[in-house]
Order: C-alpha cells, then sequence, then structure tokens
C-alpha cells in the first residue's frame, strides 16, 4: 500500500536486493503465517516513519474480488432453479414496465436498473434477507427504487400481488388498488418498509435505523435478537452528500448490522458514473477510510481461471488500469473487439485469454451476475463483527434486456422496446408464452406447485417469511393526564420563562413518566446548551455505545457532559441530515420493532425544514411519528443571529407536508396541551401523523392555563382575553409565538385610540385552514346537505370589527385563514430576510410590534369608515410610524 515512490533509483542495481527481501517475506510467510508478515511490514513501516519516509496510504486493493476462491463458501442453493426464477421474475418486471406504457404512454416506469440488480436480490432474497419472528429482530430493507418492478415481479410471483395489481403498477387509483412507482409505505402501508425514491437518503436512514436498534438493545427496550439493516443503493446515488457524509458514524458505532450494498452497472442516468475514473475503487477507499468492512464482488467465476494462471500479474494490472468509460463499452463490444481493447498487443494478455473463445469472452460474467460470489460477499458481511460491511457489486446496467439497452447511455429510461425485441427478451429468458403473447408482454406466473414457485415459498419460509413486509402493530400508550404536568399549566407568576424553558421542563417530567417515560428518546443537534438542556445530561444521560471512557472535565458540576451505554438522549453533533435520521428511525420503530418510541428533536428551527426537509417528507411518507421542535424560532425573536437563522418561515414549509400537525404556541400551557394530545393521537390512538411545534427563546410571565381553552388550542384558535367595555370601537387581534406579547403591547395602545381588542391567541393557523378547506370541500359536494362550517369562522362569524393578525412568520400564514374571518384578515408577518438587531429594532424593521400592530388596526378601521384620516394621521405621528420606511421585504 503505496504511493508512488520518489527518489527510486532509476537503474536496477538494486534488483537483487529487493529480491532477497521478498524471499524473507516468503519465508517469513510461509513459516509464520500472514499475521507475522503483516507484523513485519507494520515494523518497517514504523522504521519509516521514524525516518520520516513513511509512504502515504493509498486505501485501495486490486481490481478483483475481496474474497478468493478458497475462502468461497459452497452455495447452499439450486443455481439452475433460481437463475430460472430469476429470469421469469426479470420478464414480470419487463413486462409490467411496458404494459403501464402500452396503456398509458408516458406513465414512466424503469427497467434497467432491475436488470442490473436482479440478481443481487435474488441471492439476498433466497438466502439472507429475514423476516421478523418471535426470535428473530427482522431485517429492515432498503430496495433501489428505480428497481421496484422486481419487486413487484417477485411479490406477484409469491402469490402476495394480483395480476391486476400488476396491471396497475404507477396507476394506484384504479379499481382493486395499485403499485406505487417506488417504495412508499405511505401507499402500501403493508408492503414497502421504506421510502427510496430520494437518492441518498436511503443510505443516511439505513445507517441511523441500525443505530437506534442498537440503542434499543442497549436500553432494554428491545431483546438482542439479531436483525439486520440492507439498504441497496445505485453507484451513481453514491455521489449524494448523504451517502458518504454519514458513513462515519456506522464505524464510529460499529455496526455490523448494517449491510450496503452498491449497485455498481458504472452508469446513473445520463451516462458514466466515472467515465474516467473507476467508482468501485474510488468507493472502497471511502469506505475503508471510513473504517467500514468493504467486499468487492467484480469478476464472475469464469475469470477465476484466468486469474489462477496471471502469475506475472499482467492481467490483474490491465485490469486496475482500464478505465468505467471503457468498462462500460465492453459490454457493447462484440468478442473479438472486447479481446482486442482487452490485450491491447501485450503477448502475454493474449496468450492467458486464448483459452477463451471470442463469444466466451462477451458473455463472461461481471461478479453481480454470479451466484457464488454475491453469495460468499453476502455471508462473509453479515458475518460481520463490529464493522459495518459495504459490498461493492460490479454489473451491467440494462444486463438481458438486448443490445438497444444493455449498457447504452439511454438504459436508464429505455422503454420502447419493438415487438420484436420484447420476443427476443422473453426467449432469452425462456418465457413459455406464444409469441404474441411474449409481443404483448404478457404476465407469467407458473402453475401453484411447480418447481419455482415451491422453492420460493421454501426459501422464505426459512427466512421467517415473505418481505418486503410492513407491519404496525404496537402496544397503544397510556397518555399521561394533564394534571401530571400541574406546574407548567399553573403560570409562571411574575417569574419569567421561555417556551423553550417550558419545553425542557415538560421533557424532564416526561421522562420520568411511568406510562411514557422509557419511551422518550430526546434528540439535538449540538444545542442542548442552546435550548437549556444540559440539565437532562445526568438526568437521562448521552446515549454512547461504548460508555463514558474517560472522566468528562466538569465531572464535578452540577451538569457534567454524562455519556452511558443505556443513555436516553442522542446527541447527534452537528449533523442535521444523521439527527432527523434518528428522528425518523425512532419514530418508526413501532413499525420496525413494535416499540413505540417517542422522539422529540429539537433544533434550531431554521435548520429544519429548509435543511433537510426532503427527509422530513420521507417521514411523512414512512408514516413516522413524533415531535419534530423548532428552537430559537422567529424571525424577530432570535435576534443576534442573523440572515442565516432566523426563521420565520418553516410553518409555511411545514403545512405542505399533509400529516403534518404544526403549531406555533405562545405560552407553556398551550405547549403542554398541544404535546400531551400529541401523545394522545399518536401513541393511544395510533394516528399516523407527526408534530412540529415552534418554541422562542423570549423570556415572558406565563398565564395559567384555562381548561375551557382546551379544545380551542388544539383547534388552532381561542379567544385569550376580551378588550375593556364601554369603548366605541372594535377590533380582534391574532397573536402567536413571542408576538403574542407585541399584541397584548398593542391592546394597550389601542385603548388609547377609543378601540377595544380582543385578544385571539392562534396557535396553528395550518390547522384552521385545513379544517376550513375540508369544510369548503365538503360543502362543494354536497350542495343538498347542510352545510359544514369551519371552526374558524363558526368561532368569528359573531364578531365585527377590524381583525389584524401578527406572527413571527410570513404573512402568508394568517392570511391562509383570511376568507373565513368577518371582513378579511389583515396580516402582519417577517417577509424578507434576517437581520442582526435587538429585538425591539428587529420588530420596528419587520413591522411587526405593537405600534405597527396598532396602526394597522386604526388604518382597517378607517377603511372601514370608523376612523377618519386625520385621526389615523395623528396616531401615525404618536406612535412614530414612518411611512416612507424601507420595506423590508426588499432591503
Ligand atoms: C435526489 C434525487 N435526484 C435525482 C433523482 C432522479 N434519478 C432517479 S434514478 C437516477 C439515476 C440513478 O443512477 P444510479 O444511482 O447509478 O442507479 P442505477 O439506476 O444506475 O442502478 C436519477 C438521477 C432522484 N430520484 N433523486
Ligand atoms: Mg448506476
Amino acid at each position: 500500500m503505496s504511493s508512488e515512490p520518489t527518489g527510486v533509483p532509476r537503474n536496477d542495481d538494486w534488483s537483487e536486493e529487493r529480491a532477497e527481501w521478498i524471499d524473507s517475506m516468503a519465508y517469513v510467510l510461509e513459516q509464520y503465517g500472514p499475521g507475522a508478515a503483516q507484523q513485519l511490514l507494520g515494523d518497517l513501516h514504523q522504521f519509516l516513519v521514524q525516518r520520516r519516509a513513511a509512504p502515504v496510504p493509498v486505501l485501495n486493493t486490486p481490481y478483483r474480488n475481496t474474497i478468493s476462491v478458497d475462502e468461497q463458501p459452497p452455495y447452499p442453493g439450486d443455481i439452475d432453479l433460481e437463475e430460472r426464477i430469476e429470469a421469469l421474475i426479470r420478464w414480470n418486471a419487463f413486462a409490467m414496465v411496458l404494459r403501464a406504457n402500452d396503456e398509458e404512454p408516458g406513465l414512466g416506469g424503469h427497467i434497467a436498473t432491475y436488470s442490473s440488480t436482479a440478481t443481487l436480490f435474488e441471492v439476498a432474497f433466497n438466502h439472507f434477507l429475514q423476516a421478523r419472528s418471535t426470535e428473530y429482530g427482522g431485517d429492515i430493507v432498503y430496495f433501489q427504487a428505480h428497481a421496484s418492478p422486481g419487486i413487484y415481479a417477485r411479490a406477484f410471483l409469491e402469490g402476495r400481488l394480483s395480476e391486476k395489481e400488476l396491471e396497475n403498477f404507477r396507476r394506484e387509483l384504479q379499481p382493486g388498488g395499485g403499485l406505487s412507482s417506488y417504495p412508499h409505505p405511505r401507499n402500501m402501508p403493508s408492503f414497502w418498509q421504506a421510502p427510496t425514491a430520494s437518492m441518498g437518503l436511503s443510505t443516511v436512514s439505513a445507517i441511523y435505523q441500525a443505530r437506534f436498534a442498537r440503542y434499543l438493545e442497549n436500553r432494554g427496550l428491545k431483546p438482542r435478537n439479531a436483525g439486520k439493516v440492507w439498504a441497496f443503493i445505485g453507484d451513481g446515488e453514491a455521489d449524494e452528500p448523504e451517502v458518504l457524509g454519514t458513513v462515519g458514524i456506522a464505524a464510529r458505532e460499529q455496526l455490523d448490522n448494517l449491510v450496503l450494498v452498491v449497485n455498481c452497472n458504472l452508469q446513473r442516468l445520463d451516462g458514466p458514473v466515472r467515465g474516467n475514473g473507476k467508482i468501485i475503487q474510488e468507493l472502497e477507499s471511502h469506505f475503508l477510510g471510513a473504517g467500514w468492512n468493504v467486499i468487492k464482488v467484480i469478476w464472475g467465476t469464469p475469470w477465476d481461471a484466468l486469474f489462477a494462471r496471471d502469475t506475472t500479474g499482467a492481467l490483474q494490472r490491465r485490469m486496475d488500469e482500464v478505465l468505467d468509460g471503457d468498462y462500460q463499452m465492453y459490454t457493447v463490444l462484440g468478442g473479438d473487439k472486447q479481446r482486442e481493447h482487452w490485450v491491447q498487443g501485450n503477448p502475454e494478455l493474449s496468450d492467458l485469454m486464448k483459452t477463451l473463445s471470442d463469444e466466451e469472452v462477451r458473455t463472461i460474467k461481471r461478479g453481480g451476475f454470479d451466484h457464488l460470489k454475491l453469495f460468499a460477499a453476502f455471508e462473509r458481511a453479515v458475518r460481520a463483527d463490529g464493522r459495518p460491511t459495504v459490498v461493492l457489486c460490479k454489473t451491467v446496467k440494462g444486463y438481458g434486456l438486448g443490445p438497444s439497452a444493455e449498457g447504452r447511455n439511454t438504459a436508464h429510461q429505455k422503454k420502447d422496446f419493438s415487438p420484436k425485441e420484447r420476443a427476443e427478451v422473453g426467449q432469452r429468458f425462456a418465457i413459455p408464452l406464444s409469441r404474441p403473447d411474449l409481443e404483448s408482454a404478457c404476465f407469467y406466473r407458473p402453475e401453484v406447485g411447480s418447481p419455482e414457485l415451491a422453492y420460493m415459498r421454501e426459501r422464505r419460509e426459512s427466512l421467517g417469511g415473505y418481505l418486503p413486509q410492513r407491519s404496525d402493530a404496537a402496544p397503544a400508550l397510556a397518555t399521561p393526564p394533564l394534571e401530571r404536568f400541574e406546574s407548567l399549566l399553573e403560570g409562571s407568576g411574575d417569574r419569567k420563562m421561555s417556551t423553550t424553558m417550558a419545553l425542557v421542563r415538560f421533557l424532564a417530567r416526561l421522562l420520568r413518566d411511568k406510562d411514557v417515560g422509557q419511551y422518550v428518546v430526546p434528540i439535538v443537534p449540538d444545542e442542548a446548551r442552546t435550548f437549556g438542556m444540559d440539565g437532562l445530561f445526568r438526568q437521562a444521560g448521552i446515549y454512547s455505545p461504548q460508555g463514558q471512557m474517560y472522566e468528562p472535565v466538569d465531572a464535578g458540576t452540577m451538569m457534567p457532559y454524562k455519556e452511558s451505554k443505556e443513555g436516553q438522549i442522542l446527541q447527534e453533533g452537528i449533523c442535521e441530515s444523521g439527527a432527523l435520521a434518528s428522528f425518523l428511525a425512532a419514530g418508526t420503530a413501532y413499525s420496525h420493532h413494535g416499540i413505540p418510541t417517542i422522539p422529540f428533536y429539537i433544533f434550531y428551527s431554521i435548520f429544519g425544514f429548509q435543511r433537510v426537509g426532503d427527509l422530513i417528507w420521507a417521514c411523512g411518507d414512512s408514516l413516522c411519528r413524533g415531535f419534530l421542535l423548532g428552537g430559537t424560532s422567529g424571525r424577530t425573536t432570535l435576534n443576534g443571529e442573523g440572515l442565516q437563522h432566523q426563521d420565520g418561515h418553516s410553518h409555511v414549509v411545514a403545512s405542505t407536508v399533509p400529516n403534518l400537525v404544526s403549531y406555533d404556541p405562545a405560552f407553556a400551557y398551550e405547549l403542554v396541551v398541544i404535546i400531551r394530545d400529541g401523545i394522545r393521537r399518536m401513541y393511544e390512538a395510533q394516528e399516523n401523523i407527526f408534530y412540529y411545534l415552534t418554541v422562542t427563546n423570549e423570556n415572558a410571565e406565563m398565564p395559567a392555563y384555562d381548561p375551557r381553552h382546551h379544545d380551542g388550542i388544539l383547534k388552532g384558535l381561542y379567544r385569550f382575553n376580551r378588550g375593556p367595555s364601554g369603548l366605541e370601537r372594535k377590533a380582534h387581534l391574532l397573536g402567536s409565538g413571542a408576538i403574542m406579547y407585541q399584541v397584548l403591547e398593542a391592546q394597550a395602545v389601542l385603548e388609547r385610540y377609543g378601540v377595544s381588542a380582543d385578544v385571539w391567541s392562534a396557535t396553528s393557523y395550518s390547522e384552521l385552514s385545513r379544517d376550513a378547506l375540508a369544510c369548503e370541500r365538503w360543502n362543494r359536494l354536497h350542495p343538498s346537505r347542510k352545510a359544514r362550517k369551519p371552526y374558524v369562522e363558526a368561532l368569528l362569524e359573531k364578531e365585527r370589527g377590524a381583525f389584524v393578525a401578527a406572527s413571527d412568520y410570513m404573512a402568508v400564514l394568517p392570511q391562509s385563514i383570511s376568507q373565513w374571518v368577518p371582513g378579511g384578515l389583515v396580516s402582519l408577518g417577517t417577509d424578507g430576510f434576517g437581520l442582526s438587531e435587538s429585538r425591539a429594532q428587529l420588530r420596528n424593521h419587520f413591522e411587526v410590534d405593537a405600534r405597527y400592530i396598532a396602526v394597522a388596526v386604526l388604518h382597517r378601521l378607517h377603511t372601514m369608515g370608523e376612523m377618519t384620516a386625520k385621526e389615523l394621521k395623528r396616531a401615525f405621528k404618536e406612535l412614530d410610524v414612518d411611512p416612507e420606511k424601507a420595506s423590508p421585504v426588499a432591503s
């Protein structure tokens, strides 16, 4: 393992000496074994290190299979039968994509990915992937999304999907049900375990799933009954930062329950992944560097004999130097041309390859289509001890689909197979259908009881049942009653606290709760101190599979940094993707393990939706449960941190996730009521929803809980207090989050202008507008029935006066309920980029402080004819509102 040596003598003066060294090494190897040889090399390396002459390590092994022929275990299955089964699956997968497009052109669908990865899947399905049982924890499998037709075709042969369902691939609204394009648990909740269609996310998700399984075991919530996480990904996909960016933790935490299989067909959608290089070698060095086991499956069995005769290493050298772009070319060349390119006039190579006919050269298999090689690799991977394993399998994109697809740059999207090509593919797979049936891509399933179906069934039974298969059987939890959180409900008196502080106290209490405490999983990405959560370190401990092998620097303090094997807090470091993947793992443990863990992931709110929004979308798809908590939220409430920290839009994005319920509470008791009800809905009633709540770091006196507000808090709006009586003008102020305190101040200001303003706490605009839209829809579709009334409309319809809303989020958020507010709603928000300033200055800048709220009311009253222009002008002056001030949106 060395880089290009420098200063090497040019002549061969020292060739004898070199030979002697090699001889000595050979002797040591023979006499004392490989361990001794490695030790000797290590000693030499140390010697060079001391002389500052150590070689730069290169983390690559030669371009050949990691597992040698003599290490290969015997194959436990019937390869002929497995190949026959694979051919049937390949055909049906092919037919599924073609038929969908014959019926409805433009439906899309991909066949080249599955064609490349079919044997990988089949070896895994027949011998490795295990379903959950009483004895075994069960494997969680992430399948390459674009290979889904193959998974469906297998389930069809297994009798788990009907022909009708196959016909309705990508037509999910058809009678009898259809099949989703890609793995989507939400759309096929008893089938798919995990979504994978957004590339890169499956790797980070799989890594953190594997880690979370260990967490559950270490905490005693799950028996140590094994269970692996398998992720099959593409080689092009490996360029996504979520892939290589998160592999470190897998090695650090010794996740030997994780197997990542990369289908290295050397192509992505447009063309080669690394035409000028070698993706397998590149990935090998990344993963070796990160501390993984790396198993390369490059060449098929027919090459073994050639390697055995390659005593000088000429063949290996050629394999090492040929680029992926060339290898791709070989897949489309005839045997003679391939040989020519391969040999390149080298007599040694030419001699070596003489034993193979041109046809043999052409059809010689890559490792990813060789059962023996794949079995050996997977078998080693599942035996791994102390490290995660990546298996890098060399394949061909579009394999078996004929010359118009195989290895072509256009393979990924290829669907336009002529009748002749269809028949050829069918014949290649020996499908016993008539030519017209092959041309119309009919499905084919052998008789029940046929050797193929019997074998498949026997294999799956021996592995615990069919996969993929998703379960949602988990025990329902008893929701803790509100009284358990009394101290947070009774108000803070004249002490001030923030909603973040309230949240932390709530969590501290919840962690001790007899009904749900052990299931709580606090997750934080290196921000616990920011949120004042460091007190929880000692109470709950930070999870670390190694425990704490050092004495923390703050050991003698009240809040030491306490790491522990049984620790409950997941401290993710600065990795929002990883933290969100932990949330996803903890929020789906009810499904994967039957254990209803409740994740509370608290993060800088701006680094949530816009940073890892796609993972949050995947949470929605995964039917994940739990609480996302946007900390230090509010564009003007987080003051000093500036433009890239101040979030005034996460609630707008949150409203785009259909099964996400979001709130922007102002008071501690609202937070308690909302979270408690969330636990009830998700963990007692087992609804497939999850929550997003923002909390702020502005301290304020927290009012006491009035039980009459309970339902209003949850529905999104309730009257917090009434304005003074006896005034001639009326207004209604809707406030949320920290801006509620500006609203309360504005209430007092307005009194001076003869306006009695009621204050309403708007905990959730998105819940209000979802309810209203649902009512409208129902009314539209049922014109002859008694119309339903949106909650917000029913609540406000009898009120009169000016309605003004103010929040720390974009104006569009309150605007979403305007049409159900009498006379419409004037909405003030924080549109525009944030900047560093004091809270007061920021609220002036964004025009959401008490003065601007009051002015908005007065202006609205003026347009309603209840205030003269002169009075309004005077108010502007008194409240020091500059009409020519620059707009915060543009400045
Ligand atoms: C985040 C993301 N970006 C882009 C795509 C579109 N896309 C789907 S498959 C594909 C190419 C996949 O190449 P590779 O990972 O090598 O898999 P292969 O099909 O070659 O096995 C692309 C770009 C996607 N699904 N997700
Ligand atoms: Mg690829």
